[in-house]
């Protein structure tokens, strides 16, 4: 079997402050490896990782990591727009960078329009909680990923804790929301490749037609 064969591809972003760990994050989750000492993000780096969302749906994940320095953000602000998934990163032992994830989300959401981006909010560096160093509680993660609209997660590019958690949680996000219509196909967008458009609509039309389960109920229940 050919293992690079794909029915959808989601494009997805990493955004948050530099040293926050979003490099780390994309390192654990597709080479499993952690590295204490890891260059700097310079402009965009590349990654991808092939998931099944359901069984026989096969997704590439192409993710954009952006360096969280300012003097690239010219260079990263290029790639939002083609984004139909972001991972929304702090660390939690870095009150700053929980304080600009307000910022990181605005400035997205302003440029793709009128795309959605749709987000996961991960928590990072959860081991070291362990050694008393969390500046961010869980409640007010939480109450911000609320506001936003987004789910939350605490996760560890060290330990793993969480990883592909957060990154499955994003993938079957955006799967469902192109199911549900949320996410549509479009000319000229790279968010979001499709294979096989007609199996896509197929997938949508099954989804919305009455079960025969009920139907056959109703009739043995006379
Ligand atoms: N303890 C701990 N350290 C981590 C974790 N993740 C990353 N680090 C460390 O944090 C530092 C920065 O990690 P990076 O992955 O380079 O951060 P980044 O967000 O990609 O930074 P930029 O590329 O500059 O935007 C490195 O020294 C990592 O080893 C983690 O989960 N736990
Ligand atoms: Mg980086």
């Amino acid at each position: 079997m050919d293992l690079t064969l794909w029915q959808y591809q989601f494009r997805v972003i990493m955004l948050g402050d530099s040293t926050v760990g979003k490099s780390s994050l994309l390192k654990r989750y597709t080479e499993d490896l952690f590295l204490e000492s890891i260059n700097e993000t310079v402009g965009v780096d590349f990654y991808v990782h092939f998931l099944e969302v359901q069984p026989g749906i096969r997704v590439k994940l192409q993710f954009w990591d952006t360096a969280g320095q300012e003097r690239f953000r010219s260079v990263t602000r290029s790639y939002y727009r083609n984004s139909v998934g972001g991972l929304l990163v702090f660390d939690m032992t870095n009150r700053a960078s929980f304080e600009h994830i307000k910022e990181w989300h605005a400035e997205v959401c302003e440029r793709v329009q009128p795309h959605k981006v749709l987000f996961v909010l991960v928590s990072q560096k959860s081991d070291r909680d362990a050694h008393g160093e969390r500046m961010v509680s869980r409640e007010e993660a939480q109450k911000l990923a609320g506001q936003l609209g987004m789910p939350y997660v605490e996760a560890s590019a060290k330990t793993g804790h969480n990883v592909r958690d957060a990154f499955e949680l994003l993938a079957r996000r955006i799967y469902q929301g192109l199911l549900s219509g949320e996410v549509e196909l479009q000319e000229g967008w790279d968010g979001v490749k499709c294979a096989a458009p007609q199996a896509l609509q197929l997938q949508r039309a099954n989804l919305t037609k009455p079960s025969t389960v009920s139907k056959n109920n109703k009739k043995c229940c006379g």
